[in-house]
């Protein structure tokens, strides 16, 4: 009998989840599968509700955009983090029922702690962005109780809707906001898609930060963005956001497979072997 999982999105097929999924099912040596299936917005409930029913035969799945908040919506019990969130990337049935979490910000924080051990002692953030990843970067850094968070984003919108939600400090116009929060901050997370895919990306004067500070993205392709060249050439400690990805799919293969698998450099080489394929 094969364990069946998935990862639904639309568009689906840049997904690196199959790789790292298949990677741990066959190093536990599991008879376990986990596809990457396309759905668009209009049949994304009709899935769920297939889901729920055990009509598709499978245990569960992550979930990408546009669909996080649409099953979070539609899951029978998601958890405190996903209701905080209102998204939801990680489903898995038990009892007859499709519960929910949300497994980004968990990976953000892993990742970090794996790379850079003791970079949560800094009294002072700066997010860039305040859509969907911000929220969990945002609501993972406040479970740690990161002294000051600054929100720094295009429009105001979102980001206000986020100070009232997590109590961080949010700045509209990024050109004049940056300088002034930059200034003795320990951690710079970008959170938009800037630099993505090759796509030029302002140039940012990281020069203000601590010394000891920590820039990081959470895209990885390329895996070396715009940014954080940026912030190497003024000598600071970069993280790439591979790991946040990698990280993330722990809690739900431990779900779906009862394994608890480990990062490893082998997997990490895996996926920018096939991102340098397709690049
Ligand atoms: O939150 C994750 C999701 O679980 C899987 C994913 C992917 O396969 O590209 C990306 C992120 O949204």
């Amino acid at each position: 009998l094969t364990i069946k999982a998935f990862v639904t999105g639309y568009p689906i097929k840049h997904s690196r989840s199959p790789l790292i999924h298949r990677y741990w099912l066959e190093a536990f040596g599991i008879g376990g599968s986990y596809d990457a299936i396309a759905v668009a917005p209009e049949m994304f409930e009709h899935f769920m509700t297939d889901l729920k029913s055990g009509k598709s035969t499978f245990v569960g799945g992550n979930v990408t955009i546009p669909h996080k908040e649409s099953a979070y919506r539609l899951a029978d019990k998601p958890d405190d983090v996903a209701q905080e969130l209102g998204a939801a990337n990680t489903l898995w049935l038990e009892d007859g029922q499709l519960h929910a979490t949300n497994t980004d910000g968990y990976g953000f924080l892993s990742n970090l702690d794996a790379r850079c051990p003791g970079w949560d002692k800094t009294d002072r953030a700066v997010v860039l962005g305040a859509g969907g990843a911000s929220r969990s970067v945002i609501q993972a850094l406040c479970n740690r109780d990161i002294g000051e968070i600054n929100v720094v984003n295009r429009t105001i919108g979102r980001a206000k809707e986020l100070r009232s939600r997590f109590g961080v400090r949010v700045f509209a116009h990024p050109l004049e906001a940056l300088p002034e929060v930059l200034a003795g901050a320990g951690l710079f997370v970008n959170t938009t898609s800037l630099g993505m895919d090759g796509a030029e990306a302002p140039q940012i004067d990281f020069s203000a930060l601590l010394s000891s500070a920590i820039v990081t993205d959470v895209v990885y392709v390329p895996l070396n963005t715009p940014i954080l060249k940026a912030a190497q050439s003024h000598g600071f400690t970069t993280v790439d956001g591979l790991g946040m990805l990698l990280y993330q799919a722990k809690p739900g293969f431990e779900k779906w497979f009862g394994e608890a698998p480990d990062v490893n450099e082998e997997l990490r080489a895996i996926i920018i072997a096939d991102m340098d394929k397709h690049a």
